[in-house]
């Protein structure tokens, strides 16, 4: 039985932090109704109670999850190989006892990876903007020991050895942050600047040296060539003897030789093993990687049920106590113990403290983005434009409290999705990377459908059954 499906069947009442919270909302209602505290969605007590022992978490400096920082990789030794290999038979393990229907598939293309098959011909992958002249070039490249296909740098085939990245001017920016994205997943890239003859020699140098200069630390420099594949007829005029002139058409001959001879350097018998290496290494992560949307699917359909129960629980505990403050007590136990729940599904294992603090964090994070404000306003929006007498009183609240769950335990599943396969996740929230999804659950047609949905499954719960704290 997985993790998922374990936490899925405990009871409510199992759960000691929740229990705590639960009374410990109680105890404080019983003494705040002394006082007669009002009974008002305050949003003030709702940011102290959240603030409460909290720091700026988000400003604190965790560490960057930008794939950009990766270093470039030259070549893949055989070391490297190795340790991808056993990342992906360690996530082949956890796929069989999370998603064991998927495990076949996987295990072959595990086995196909397994080997450095040297004796396969070498794939070309040929790059660059439409009218570039990627045509006109593979009417001149020998086809060994390369096979050449056209492909987009977003879209390198997975089969791909060397690339030539075609370009008739500098590199765009984003086209830089492409290019080295490849180079940090080990791809040997040619730039080719194509149409020399349509330039003047110096402007050819000029563009050759901008390039040069630009790609230090990137890709040697004997990896930037200049080519003119299929040069247009020039006019020539010549002064005759008689003082006339006549114009004659030329044709240059083309002139992919700088090409030539750096792609015979870069597929030398010497150099081949290095290219089918890098090859296999990016087979060998990009099957970890599939591997992991498997398991995130899996993990997915596990982890939505256990965020209706806590979003009906949050809903429930909002109606049921009349100080809405302290509503928010019971609410923290709430998502803490969702968190617990959630991080277990993605292996992520949250002590008490560091669940606290997860809470603390989101709490903090939901009334930073307008969370409560951009709720309350869209539910009285609601009631005002189409009147859902069910919605009144204390289940307005509940719709509330029921939303701000769903969406801290959505938000949580697509973090925990988003982490990157090949490291293992960490108790502690990046506070950048979680600020930017809450923000896309908080937005307008997603709050908007979310509300409604909520609040018409909350009335149809109202009408067919009591919604109590323990109900799961
Ligand atoms: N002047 C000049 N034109 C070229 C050269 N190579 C290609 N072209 C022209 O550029 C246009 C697009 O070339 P093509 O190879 O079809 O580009 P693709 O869209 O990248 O495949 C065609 O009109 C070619 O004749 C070259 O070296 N010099
Ligand atoms: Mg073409």
């Amino acid at each position: 039985m997985s993790k998922g499906q374990h936490v899925t069947s405990k009871p409510i009442s199992n759960k000691p932090i929740l229990i705590g919270g639960l009374s410990l909302s109680m105890l404080l209602w019983l003494g705040g109704s002394l006082y007669g505290v009002a009974a008002e969605w305050s949003q003030d007590i709702l940011l102290t109670l959240m603030l409460l022992g909290g720091g700026v978490w988000w400003l604190k400096g965790k560490k960057s999850k930008d794939s950009l920082a990766a270093p470039l990789l030259e070549t893949i030794e055989p070391e490297a190989i190795a340790q991808a290999l056993e990342q992906a038979e360690q996530t082949l393990a956890v796929v069989t006892e999370e998603a064991p229907q998927a495990v076949d598939t996987f295990k072959t293309q595990l086995e196909q990876q397994r080997e450095l098959n040297v004796s396969q011909p070498l794939q070309g992958a040929v790059l660059g903007a439409s009218g570039v002249g990627k045509t006109s070039l593979l009417n001149h490249l020998d086809t060994s020991p390369l096979t050449w296909q056209v492909a987009s740098p977003e879209n390198v085939p997975l089969d791909t050895n060397l690339i030539l990245w075609l370009i008739s001017s500098d590199l765009t920016e984003s086209q830089w942050q492409q290019l080295k994205h490849l180079r940090q997943t080990a791809h040997t890239v040619a730039l080719v600047l194509t149409k020399q003859d349509q330039r003047p020699a110096e402007e050819n140098q000029s563009l050759l040296a901008i390039l040069r200069q630009r790609s230090q630390g990137l890709l040697p420099l004997e990896n930037i060539v200049a080519i003119a594949a299929n040069p247009q007829p020039i006019l020539v005029r010549q002064h005759q003897a008689n003082g006339q002139m006549t114009e004659t058409r030329t044709t240059p001959p083309p002139d992919v030789q700088a090409l030539s001879a750096r792609l015979a350097q870069l597929t030398t018998e010497a150099a081949c093993p290095n290219l089918h290496r890098a090859t296999q290494w990016r087979k060998l992560r990009h099957l970890t990687q599939q591997m992991y949307q498997t398991l995130n699917q899996v993990r997915r359909e596990s982890a939505l049920p256990i965020i209706e129960r806590y979003q009906w629980l949050s809903a429930g505990t909002a109606i049921a106590n009349p100080v809405a403050a302290l509503d928010l007590l019971a609410t923290v136990a709430i998502n803490t113990q969702m968190i617990i729940d959630l991080g277990a599904i993605y292996r992520c294992r949250f002590s008490l403290d560091q669940a606290q603090t997860a809470t603390r964090e989101l709490g903090e994070l939901l009334v930073k983005l307008g969370a409560m404000e951009l709720s309350t306003q869209t539910l009285s929006h609601l009631y005002k434009s189409n009147p859902v007498t069910y919605l009144a009183g204390g289940a307005l609240q509940g719709v509330s409290a029921a939303y701000l769950t769903r969406i801290v335990g959505l938000s949580l599943v697509d973090y925990f999705a988003e982490q990157d396969p090949l490291t293992p996740p960490q108790p502690m929230l990046d506070g950048s990377q979680l600020s930017a999804i809450v923000g896309q659950w908080l937005g307008q047609t997603r709050r908007l459908d979310l509300l409604k949905s909520l609040g018409n499954q909350l009335s149809a719960r109202l009408q067919g059954r009591s919604l109590t704290v323990g109900e799961a």
